[in-house]
């Protein structure tokens, strides 16, 4: 199969090629360059340096094919370079590329507004706003919310990532490499504990319940419920290793929020657009946010993020309150389109809940057979395997494994709070073929001994 291809998108080749070792001469050259103009902060998880992309693949500049389960970060979700993206930002870039949405409105910026709107959970009358990045849209939630309670205290919960900015940095929970070193942290941001299913000190069964009352008890009893403007949470915590809080959690959570006035927020950054084999993970317990917040998977790579909710809420804020200057820019508005019209045209929420049920069993097999296999776990196609120390909970660091799978044209990424886990976040358009291939690969990759 030919290697020259002039652009990327669902029409590379599907296949796994590896034609050099990994990485390549050609990417050890450019990474040489990195490492002298980019500070280390900067991390590198495959050090691979792309050309082209699209359906479940990702090519390299030595010409190698690797198989994608990874979407960038679950953005992708719509594969890299989809037409319907492609076609809508040309035609955009052509025409104009930007006026400020707060300067002079265009079309595309209430369209996506609108789509949201009746895309998110609930069916009361919301409201929409366009920035840049998903912390952009957490600090923004916020925002609202304090503005609308005018209460100033935020709840948020063990093992949430919800960014790296100043306020998302301290609503995060993990101090390296989110933390460390970058205080002092904003005021006013409170954390309680997660119904961690695997990890719950008395076992999953009571876990949904313990936390439940343990939350709320530190809320009530160290910040009291009525200086509470929001309680902030991942419906699937991401970074942290896709923890799927047990299952009863949330809606306790939901509840409390409800009886005190608190606004309850859900972070859909990375659950979000199809992912889970639901629109929006909440919509798995029938959660519905009175905020939600959007970015990764909505607009296949050009940046934007969403902030959605109450319109009571939203419409709070006094005139010229929020903004920015690249919020809900002209290219990533046609972008969020085109993704919207192929999830639904391309039936890509069914097709998450294909992919989870073809990884599951196979990761589940694995488990039974190898004691590094901890937990299986995740939805539709967010799916994550916890490593331990064989007969323990000990957690085994992911890197490894992830580092074996890279070297055969597997790109995994890890999570997690322990560093313990992988997770597989694939294109929604990855072909099964491919699927079964990586899967192939690290099964290969888990047998450590
Ligand atoms: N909320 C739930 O997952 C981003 C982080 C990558 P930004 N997660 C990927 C990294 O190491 O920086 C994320 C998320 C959730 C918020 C964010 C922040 O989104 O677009 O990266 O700002």
């Amino acid at each position: 199969m030919s290697t020259a291809t002039t652009h990327g998108g669902p029409q590379l080749p599907q296949e796994r090629r590896l034609v050099t070792e990994i990485p390549g001469p050609r990417s050890r050259e450019l990474f040489a360059r990195k490492q002298s103009a980019v500070p280390p902060g900067i991390g590198t998880t495959l050090p691979v340096f792309v050309t082209h992309a699209g359906g479940g693949v990702i090519v390299d500049a030595d010409g190698n094919s690797l198989i994608d389960f990874g979407s960038g970060i679950a953005v992708t979700n719509v594969g890299n370079a989809a037409p319907r993206v492609v076609e809508r930002v040309q035609k955009q870039v052509a025409d104009f590329t930007h006026t400020c949405f707060m300067v002079a409105p265009y079309e595309s910026y209430v369209a996506v507004c609108e789509r949201l709107n009746e895309l998110t959970p609930g069916d009361h009358e919301k409201r929409t706003f366009l920035v840049n990045s998903g912390a952009e849209a957490v600090e923004n939630a916020v925002k609202v919310a304090r503005h609308a309670t005018g209460r100033q205290a935020v709840v948020v919960f063990d093992h949430g990532y919800h960014g790296r900015t100043l306020l998302t940095m301290t609503l995060t929970a993990k101090s390296m490499p989110y933390k460390h070193g970058f205080g002092p942290f904003a005021p006013e941001v409170y954390r309680v504990p997660l119904a961690y299913p695997f990890r719950w000190p008395t076992g999953p069964d009571n876990c949904a319940e313990e936390a439940a009352a343990q939350a709320i008890d530190m809320i009530n009893k160290q910040i009291g419920a009525e200086n509470v403007a929001a309680v902030l949470i991942e419906p699937i915590a991401g970074e942290g290793g896709f923890i799927e809080p047990a299952r009863g959690f949330l809606p306790k959570i939901v509840e409390f929020c409800r009886a005190n006035g608190i606004v309850f927020i859900a972070d859909e950054v990375q659950t979000g657009f199809a992912r889970t084999g639901h629109m929006f993970a909440c919509e798995d317990e029938g959660i519905v946010p009175d905020i939600i917040t959007t970015a990764k998977g909505i607009a296949g790579g050009l940046p934007l993020a969403a902030v959605t909710g109450r319109a009571d809420l939203l419409d709070h804020v006094h005139s010229g309150g929020l903004g920015g200057t690249y919020g809900g820019n002209p290219l990533a508005c046609e972008a969020a389109l085109g993704v919207l019209e192929t999830i639904e045209q391309d039936k890509l929420v069914e097709r998450a809940r294909h992919i989870g049920e073809v990884m599951l069993p196979r990761l589940r097999a694995v488990q039974e057979h190898n004691p590094i296999v901890g937990d299986v776990r995740g939805r539709g196609a967010m799916i994550a395997v916890e490593l331990v120390v064989p007969g323990t909970k000990e957690p085994y660091p992911a890197a490894e494994i992830a580092r074996r799978c890279h070297e055969q044209g597997l790109l995994v990424l890890t999570a997690g709070t322990y560093g313990n886990v992988l997770r597989f976040l694939p294109p929604l358009v990855i072909p099964d073929h491919l699927l079964e291939e990586g899967l192939s690969i690290l099964e290969k990759a888990l047998n450590v001994d």
